[in-house]
């Protein structure tokens, strides 16, 4: 199945090719772009949101899911774009979000204009709670109560992002039907699924419970953080919705064409293989992201791997994600150096990895001048979502793709509408595409040889998690040696064997009992 053995890149809109001069990226630069997705080998891109939207947070406050914003182009671009990038062999996901819309959809529009509205039960209203205050203690991602005032009407609307991204009410079948519909909408169009927004959070407790307080949280710390979210995150109810939307997925699906679901999910393990379960081909594992890349150590990365694999059944495929647009940068977090051995993780694990543009050039985290902040979450609340004396907000991570030397990188004719990465001249797809040793020939590279049957489907084996370095088995035919460390390792190999590939690039080996591992290292071993 193509989502088996595909490595899907995101792709983030505004920040990959300015087409018109306005200094944000758009669908026609995306299209101007697929010959270098296709070389670089990736067989899938997922575009997050294009949709009508007031950009209140970029597109993830949709208007109307039926068409594009004039900022990205037209419907016609989008055919376009498709059918070319059918045409190359790549499959297109596109980004649903079906738990909110923005406050200026016209669902919303009516549904706040009257409490008997037919659409007044699209959205989730409530009283205030006795002191005139929000209903409960329920607090938003972005900071602040998850609860704004509508004066006109008297009462509460939910909103689990910003005021400005109301929570559609998924219990009523009507909503439920009019996402499908948009569903139906971009799958007539051939679009190959759909990354799927905020999944594990679709439904709320029904009885509008206070969330318990979280006695980890300090202040300084993120609102949300505050709770234990018992009642926002998880419900039961959800499965059945991922299961509804799967149906609809099935009704365009063809053996060896299916239409595909990737959702958004930050949970535990045990919670977020239940959505396998209930139809989610691919439950976003983001375990490397927030418990990885935080304890970066053989020891744990491989207690992250073998969690997962033993929690799936043969029926559920895995997936590997190391950035998205959401979190900061690979390169950063890890420093160049081991960024390279993550990629090289990353494209030997079992499962469909997802790779974020840019970090196929270890572009670090953009540098944000105070007044260039554009983010909605950094701009309602200091330090970022997740704390950890990380740079405020998500801007950091949305910086223009640096593409050559010409004038703004080659991304636009004008001011980007975030910084470029300070070191582009140097740092940008044109510069690395010619340096046969640079990070972009080492994606290629392990791109090219995951195409290997035993690296796409044998089995994981886990060989050593210690003393600063991480071997595991692939198949009958692999061992993957990486090196955690800036310091010189020896591994001791079950048999002889051939490196194949280095992350420096720079050795291809037959190797005896011992393997030799040099600082920040990493190898794919062929055995036998
Ligand atoms: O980044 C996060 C966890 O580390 C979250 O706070 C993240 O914002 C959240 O998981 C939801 O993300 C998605 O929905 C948001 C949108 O702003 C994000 O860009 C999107 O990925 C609301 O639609
Ligand atoms: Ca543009």
């Amino acid at each position: 199945m193509w989502w088996k053995e595909t490595v899907i890149y995101q792709i983030y809109p505004r920040s990959f090719q300015d087409s018109n001069g306005d200094g944000i990226g758009d669908l026609e630069g995306i299209r101007q772009r697929l010959p270098y997705l296709k070389d670089l080998g990736v067989g899938a891109i997922w575009l997050s949101p294009f949709y009508k939207s007031p950009m209140k947070d970029f597109g993830y406050d949709v208007a109307d899911y039926c068409d594009v914003d004039p900022i990205f182009g037209t419907l016609e671009d989008f055919d376009r774009l498709l059918r070319e990038a059918h045409a190359l062999g790549l499959k297109v996901l596109i980004d649903l979000v079906p738990n909110h819309t923005s406050d200026q959809h016209p669902w919303f529009l009516e549904s706040r204009s009257s409490r008997d509205n037919p659409k007044r039960d699209w959205y989730i209203w409530k009283d205030p709670g006795p002191d005139g205050g929000p209903p409960n203690n329920w607090q938003s991602f972005f900071g602040g109560p998850a609860w704004t005032l509508d004066e006109h009407t008297g009462q509460y609307y939910l909103h689990q992002f910003l005021p400005e991204q109301p929570d559609l009410n998924w219990r009523n079948p009507a909503v439920r039907e009019a996402i499908y519909e948009a569903m139906r909408f971009w799958l007539r169009r051939g679009v190959d699924g759909f990354r799927v927004d905020v999944l594990w959070l679709l439904a709320e407790d029904l009885l509008f419970r206070d969330e318990p307080g979280n006695p980890d949280w300090r202040p300084g710390m993120w609102d949300r953080g505050r709770h234990l979210h018992l009642f926002t995150e998880d419900q039961p109810e959800t499965y059945a919705y991922v299961r509804e939307m799967r149906y609809v997925l099935d009704e365009f699906s063809q053996p060896g064409q299916e239409r595909v679901m990737v959702g958004e999910i930050y949970l535990p393990y045990p919670q977020l293989v239940r959505y396998y379960q209930a139809g989610c081909h691919l439950p976003f594992n983001f375990h490397l992201i927030f418990r990885g890349l935080t304890d970066w150590r053989p020891e744990n990365i491989a207690r992250i791997v073998e969690e997962y694999e033993s929690l799936l059944t043969p029926w559920d495929w895995p997936n590997w994600v190391l950035g998205n647009h959401d979190q900061p940068r690979l390169a950063s977090r890890l420093g160049e150096a081991q960024a390279w051995v993550a990629a090289m993780l990353l494209f030997t694990l079992r499962g469909t990895p997802t790779w974020y543009y840019g970090d196929e050039l270890a572009l670090p985290n953009g540098e944000i001048p105070p007044d260039r902040i554009q983010d909605p979450a950094a701009l309602r609340q200091k330090g970022r979502l997740g704390e950890h004396g990380l740079p405020p907000g998500r801007d950091p991570e949305r910086t223009p793709m640096p593409w050559d030397t010409s004038p703004y990188a080659g991304f636009s004719t004008v001011e980007p509408w975030l910084p470029l990465n300070p070191d582009w001249p140097v740092r940008n797809a044109a510069a690395q595409e010619k340096d046969p040793k640079s990070m972009l020939h080492l994606v290629k590279h392990l791109l090219r040889l995951r195409q290997d049957p035993d690296l796409l489907h044998g089995r994981y084996r886990t060989h050593q998690a210690a003393n600063g370095l991480y071997a595991y088995f692939r198949g009958e035919g692999f061992l993957i040696a990486l090196n955690f460390t800036d310091r010189e390792k020896a591994l001791d190999l079950p048999q002889e064997g051939r490196v194949v590939l280095s992350t420096h690039l720079d050795r291809e080996e037959a190797v005896g009992n011992t393997l030799r591992l040099r600082p920040d290292e990493g190898v794919v071993v062929r055995l036998g």
